[in-house]
């Protein structure tokens, strides 16, 4: 629990036989987590085995790709603020720390990986991902006029359940692309989002999306395009995008402040 809200991991699972467990258990061992669900995307053999050794809850997905399993995963979670991660060894489960912290203020806080201090030995952000997540993400930045972006694809991040709910019916990436989807969907809602910097480590086992040169600038394609259609779609129809909510005022912003006052006073518990 997180200052009196029940908080919620989400883990979509592909090839992640090797690290899931200790993933997994990081997550609890952090005392603030009651929920971790794991989304089995045709994960390798094993992988079941060793999410049974856990507390987490398995769900499947037979549609393969990175969306789908995410998009599963996160409909089944039922914490009031959900946290989105990758369980390939990449992210610190702590860090689910730094998230919540911002959640009194934010209704999202995305993960970036791109901050130099954070990339870690043999992690999978040389020059070339780094400056193209951090291109890409300035072009969505500049395109919406929003919160400081540095990176477009980073998989954790939190939500509150709320505006999850309500962006949910509006998911339509099924591929490695569903992360600017997800952020695009965040802003068009009117939530309240930010992005904070994440460690970022060297992955167990192999990377079956960005490893790959060629593929990690297919992908990055594929989410340029997402980002502009999305623009001209929120110009030509945003009927069919989720209405933002009433516009907050700065004595509104002043209530999250307040149950940062009252968790700080003792309002939040753990396991
Ligand atoms: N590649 C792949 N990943 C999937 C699929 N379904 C779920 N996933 C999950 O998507 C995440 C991304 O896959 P990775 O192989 O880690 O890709 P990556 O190269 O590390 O990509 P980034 O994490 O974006 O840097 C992993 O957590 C997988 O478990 C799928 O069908 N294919
Ligand atoms: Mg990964």
């Amino acid at each position: 629990m997180w200052a009196g809200r029940k908080v919620s991991v989400a883990l979509p699972t592909y090839n992640e036989r090797a690290s899931i467990r200790a993933c997994i258990d990081g997550f609890f061992a952090t005392g603030v987590v009651d929920e971790v669900v794991v989304c089995n995307n045709n994960a390798a053999p094993g992988t079941s085995e060793e999410v049974a050794k856990t507390g987490a809850r398995e769900v499947y997905e037979t549609r393969q790709g990175y969306g789908w399993s995410c998009r599963k995963a996160l409909a089944e979670a039922t914490g009031d603020l959900v946290v989105l991660s990758e369980p390939d060894g990449s992210f610190e489960p702590v860090d689910v720390l730094k998230l919540l912290s911002y959640s009194f203020d934010f209704d999202v806080v995305l993960g970036s990986r791109t901050n130099s201090e954070l990339i870690w030995t043999g992690a999978n952000m040389g020059w070339f991902m780094k400056w193209g997540n951090w291109a890409v993400a300035k072009y969505l930045e500049l395109l919406f006029d929003t919160t400081a972006l540095t990176d477009v694809g980073c998989t954790m991040r939190l939500l509150s359940r709320d505006v999850l709910r309500r962006i949910e019916p509006h998911f339509r990436v099924g591929d490695s692309w569903f992360g600017p989807e997800l952020t695009l969907l965040s802003i068009a809602s009117g939530a309240r989002v930010m992005e904070i910097p994440l460690n970022y480590r060297q992955r167990v086992g192999e990377s079956s999306v960005t490893g790959n040169r060629w593929t990690a600038f297919q992908v990055g394609l594929h989410m340029i395009a997402l980002i502009t259609e999305f623009r001209t779609r929120r110009w030509l129809r945003p009927a069919l995008l989720p209405q933002p909510i009433a516009p907050r005022t700065r004595s509104e912003h002043g209530a999250p402040a307040a149950a940062a006052a009252a968790a700080a006073a003792g309002g939040g518990e753990s396991r």
